[in-house]
């Protein structure tokens, strides 16, 4: 299953059999340096006090403002010392199995690529500003990285049990759209939410969203939207907390989910632990950044 469009069938040339291709740090231009250089420095605006502490320590740690794109040659001994992980270079999205085995591996595949001027603000398949400056930073943290190396694992196993659709679920509202409760509020951990302007503000400020507390199956049978801000965000109590609930055989939770239909995406249940009951103004409006 993915829900992305632009996944090739084969390797494309160039790339290995596991997808992966060179960096080619040196081919990269002087516009492309800039990108980076541009967007980190409208992120570093918006995240103190936004970002969770572990995020920021994360990227202070692997010092990726040194200007222009991060070369991996320098990032991945850093990164590789501090929990093992190393980043590697794809073309773009790979199929789910090539995707799982690199994590399961701690090898997280980033697109070698970056977005366009033109194209600050959206892009439809994962660039190489999103990968590294939106994952790599929670790759610095044991707990974090365990996570991510389970759910590698996971994903394989959960492919050929036909409930893939639901582990991607949990990727999506942890690792890509996640928020933590620090000690002073409110932080956002999620890498689809850090590496973006607008939503960096949205998930924390508008009125619009659900924000609730973090429970993994109902989690796991919550639907998501791959093209606009979330309708809701779930709040984990820490990253201990996710990899601790990680850790668990899975195998009797997808027996009960089999059982237990989805969840829509701005539903409150009973049982939920309610952070913010959101307007949901945003979404009703038509979204995509209406006005
Ligand atoms: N490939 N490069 C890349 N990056 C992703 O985040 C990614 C992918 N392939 C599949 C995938 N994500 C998801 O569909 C899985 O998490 C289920
Ligand atoms: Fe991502």
């Amino acid at each position: 299953m993915s829900d992305f469009e632009h996944v090739f069938d084969a390797p494309p040339e160039g790339a290995g059999a596991d997808w992966t291709i060179p960096q080619d740090w040196a081919s990269y231009t002087g516009v492309e340096h800039r990108t980076w250089d541009t967007l980190y420095a409208r992120q570093m605006k918006i995240l103190p006090g936004r970002a969770a502490d572990v995020f920021l320590k994360g990227l202070t740690a692997l010092d990726l403002n040194t200007g222009g794109i991060p070369d991996f040659a320098v990032m991945n001994p850093k990164l590789q010392a501090l929990t093992g992980w190393t980043v590697v270079c794809v073309p773009g999205l790979v199929p789910d199995d090539v995707f799982f085995d690199h994590l399961a591996n701690r090898r997280f595949p980033s697109g070698q690529f970056i977005r366009k001027p033109d194209q600050l603000d959206y892009l439809q398949e994962p660039d190489i500003f999103h990968d590294v400056f939106g994952h790599v930073p929670m790759l610095t943290d044991p707990d974090f990285a365990a996570y991510m190396e389970a759910y590698g694992k996971g994903g394989q196993r959960a492919a050929s049990l036909g409930v893939l659709q639901n582990l991607a679920r949990l990727y999506w509202y942890t690792v890509e759209f996640g928020l933590m409760q620090d000690a002073d509020g409110l932080r956002i951990y999620g890498a689809g939410i850090v590496s973006s302007a607008t939503e960096s503000v949205f998930s924390l400020e508008d009125a619009s969203p659900n924000r609730l507390g973090f429970d993994l199956e109902r989690v796991m049978r919550t639907l998501y939207r791959i093209d606009d801000f979330q309708q809701v965000y779930f709040v984990i109590d820490s990253i201990e907390q996710l990899k601790c609930e990680t850790l668990q055989d899975f195998g009797p939770i997808y027996d009960r989910l089999k059982d237990a239909g989805p969840i829509a995406i701005d539903a409150i249940l009973p049982t939920d632990r309610v952070f913010t009951r959101g307007s949901q103004t945003y979404a009703a409006r038509g979204g995509r950044f209406a006005a």
